[in-house]
């Protein structure tokens, strides 16, 4: 299934809850930089939420998996355009009762904006080792493990593996502030964060709990960016935080 963005089809996967009645609550599931909705993390995260009850909507975001767009093109502008339109949607959907926002890492970030943004229309969210570093790395020239000028950005960045990236990715980061998206969303918020993340130090998982208002901070000791040892403690945290809500 496709959902437009302003001309960009959207790759999404609507799944149902195991069990429900006519009407249930939906968490929007994000992946990150160079991922997709297929990723192990990502489609254990959703399972886990669909036998709890919640239905969930994946999506690839622009220049990601199946999503049109280039991946070289994309930046955080046009990812937060896309959660929005995502929000939407969800909203749209007759059945949706209470909806929220989970996303890993670039998809973490965008979670932290995407709901400082849709406040309102949102009961929670959910950033998994959120790498809200990037627009820092941004500004001060340090990104993907290579530095730059921030004052002359390159035209491409060489991204990982045998992928460039637009320095407009980077001209759109530097003006972007998390701090303010934090201070702004005053609802629920859980993050989980692997304490050895090679590519989002868990300070960033931990300097966000502590500024948020109302947030459960659980830290998964040993685990890499993308939960290669404990994802069940990752699904464990999720399952006891949604169980709480429904
Ligand atoms: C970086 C480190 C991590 C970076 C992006 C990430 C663009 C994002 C990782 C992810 O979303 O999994 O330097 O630069």
């Amino acid at each position: 299934m496709y959902i437009m963005d302003d001309g960009i089809r959207l790759n999404a996967k609507l799944d149902m809850p195991e069990k429900h009645g006519e009407k249930c609550p939906l968490v929007i599931v994000i992946h990150g930089f160079t991922g997709h909705m297929e990723e192990r993390h990502i489609t254990a995260v959703a399972k886990t939420l669909n036998e709890i009850g919640y239905a969930t909507l994946r999506v690839d975001m622009y220049g990601h998996g199946n999503s049109d767009g280039k991946f070289e093109n994309h930046t955080l502008f046009k990812w937060l355009t896309n959660a929005m339109t995502v929000i939407d949607y969800a909203r749209g959907l007759d059945f949706v009762t209470d909806l929220y926002l989970c996303g890993h890492s670039q998809g973490g970030m965008t979670v932290m904006l995407a709901g400082a943004m849709k406040h309102d229309a949102i009961q929670g969210i959910i950033p998994l080792s959120p790498a809200w570093m990037i627009p820092e790395g941004a500004r001060k020239g340090t990104l993907l493990g290579q530095k730059f000028d921030p004052d002359h950005i390159p035209e491409m960045l060489p991204a990982w593996g045998d992928r460039g990236l637009n320095g407009n990715y980077v001209r759109a980061a530097q003006m972007i502030h998390v701090e303010e998206a934090i201070d702004r969303y005053t609802g629920p918020v859980l993050i989980v964060h692997g304490d050895q993340d090679e590519a989002v130090p868990v300070e960033y998982g931990i300097r966000a709990a502590e500024r948020y208002q109302d947030c459960k901070l659980v830290l998964i000791p040993g685990d890499t960016h993308c939960y290669d040892y404990h994802l069940d403690q990752v699904l464990d945290a999720v399952r006891d935080w949604m169980m709480k809500r429904n």
